[in-house]
Order: structure tokens, then sequence, then C-alpha cells
């Protein structure tokens, strides 16, 4: 299997979870993107694999392309399902999905953030709506304390993969711990996930200088 993109994407960071959660990460070989990602359209080979010109993209045993890392994870869980937590009752089916949307809607705030820090050119910057996917981000990760007031979950579901990588984004790409101060149950969820194996071998290596960065994102 080829997955397009780098760990530097929360998006492609959490298909990688996935994948080695699942046992099949050897199979998965990264093909890092030969332009900026944020420009997807300069790169052929990822255009052509999805016109969004968005990583990740999955070529999957089978040879068929997957866009959007929530489908590419669904497939990686599905060639070894015994490794997630599939709840029998519908309710808590939905309750599961509706977990992931929100971590990955909070990932997506995120990475709005780091764009109007990051991409826009000088001038053109807009702390407004920096801040308004701040006060989003935050409204969900006090959701998820609230949720695992009782206790955090115990089994792996594809929400907490989402959940982890979105995390380690704030804190590593955004360089914003602030979170934990709401959230402590959050937090020592967090620092145990932090300790998987699929965390640690995922870990992005730290940001070179901007001007020797051409691959923000
Ligand atoms: N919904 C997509 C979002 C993927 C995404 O936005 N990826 C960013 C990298 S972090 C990207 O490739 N951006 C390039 C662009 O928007 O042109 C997913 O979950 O995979």
């Amino acid at each position: 299997m080829k997955l397009y993109g780098t760990v530097r994407s929360p998006y492609v960071r959490k298909a990688m979870i996935a994948a080695i959660e699942a046992g099949v990460d050897d199979e998965v070989e990264m093909i890092a993107p030969a332009e900026n990602v944020w420009v997807g359209d300069g790169d052929a080979e990822l255009s052509a694999a999805n016109p969004l010109g968005k990583v990740p993209v999955l070529t999957t045993r089978e040879g068929f392309s997957l866009i959007d890392s929530a489908v590419i994870c669904e497939y990686l869980a599905s060639i070894a399902p015994e490794k997630f937590a599939q709840p029998a009752d519908a309710a808590e089916r939905w309750e599961m999905a509706n977990f992931q949307s929100l971590a990955q809607g909070a990932m997506d705030a995120m990475v709005a953030m780091a764009a109007e820090s990051n991409i826009r050119p000088e001038g053109y910057g807009w702390p407004d709506w920096a801040a308004r996917q701040r006060v989003k981000i935050s409204r969900v990760l006090e959701r998820f304390e609230t949720l695992f007031a009782g206790s955090p979950p115990e089994n792996l579901t594809l929400g907490l993969v989402t959940l982890g990588s979105a995390l380690g984004y704030l804190e590593q790409r955004l360089g914003d711990k602030t979170w934990r101060a709401n959230c402590p149950v959050l937090a020592r969820w967090f620092d145990e996930f932090q300790r998987r194996p699929s965390m640690t071998s995922t870990m992005p290596a730290p940001l070179p200088p901007p001007d020797q960065d051409p691959r923000r994102g």
C-alpha cells in the first residue's frame, strides 16, 4: 500500500497511527509530496490520485485510491476489525461516529489556525478567524473532558486515534498546552495514549525555521 503525505500532517499521521494499530504498517510505504502540499496541484502524482490535491491518499492492497483520512482509517480498520472497538448497539456506534467527527473537526480548526499564521502572505492574515478556530477547539476539548469524566474509554476506536493525532498537532505544531488546565482528565488520557508505539513512532520531527521550510502545514 502507498500512503501519500508525511506525518507532519495530522491527517496523514492519523492514517499511519491507524495502520500501525491495525498491524499493517509494514505494508505501507509513505510517499512525501514533491511540492508544498498547501498548493496541492504542485504535485502531479498527488493531484492525479486526489484532484483535491490533499494528503493523505492511500493506494490500497487492491490497488484503488482512497482519499480523506476518515475513509482511509475505515479501510485500514476493516483489515483488522478485531483491533478496534465495534459496539453491537446502534446508538453506541453513532456515538462513536460522532466522537470521531468532533475530533476531526477540532483537527480541521487546528489546521486552519496553522494556516493563518504560516500560510497566508504577510498582510493577509485574519487574527479574528484564528481566534474563532481556537474557541471551537476549546469547546470540543471541553466536550471530551465531560465525556471522559467518568472514565476515558478503554478500547481503541478511530475516534481516539483521531483525537490523539489532533492533540499531538495542537501541542507540537501549534505549541499550545494551555488546554490541559481546563481538561485534566483528557490530558491524563493523552499522556497515556502518547506512550503507544503507534504514537511514538509517528512523532513528527521538529519544524525547521520558516525560511528553510517550503512545506508548511
Ligand atoms: N478532510 C481531509 C483533510 C486533508 C487535508 O486538509 N490535508 C492538508 C494537509 S494537513 C492538505 O493536504 N492541504 C493541501 C491543500 O488544502 O491544498 C482528511 O481528513 O484527509
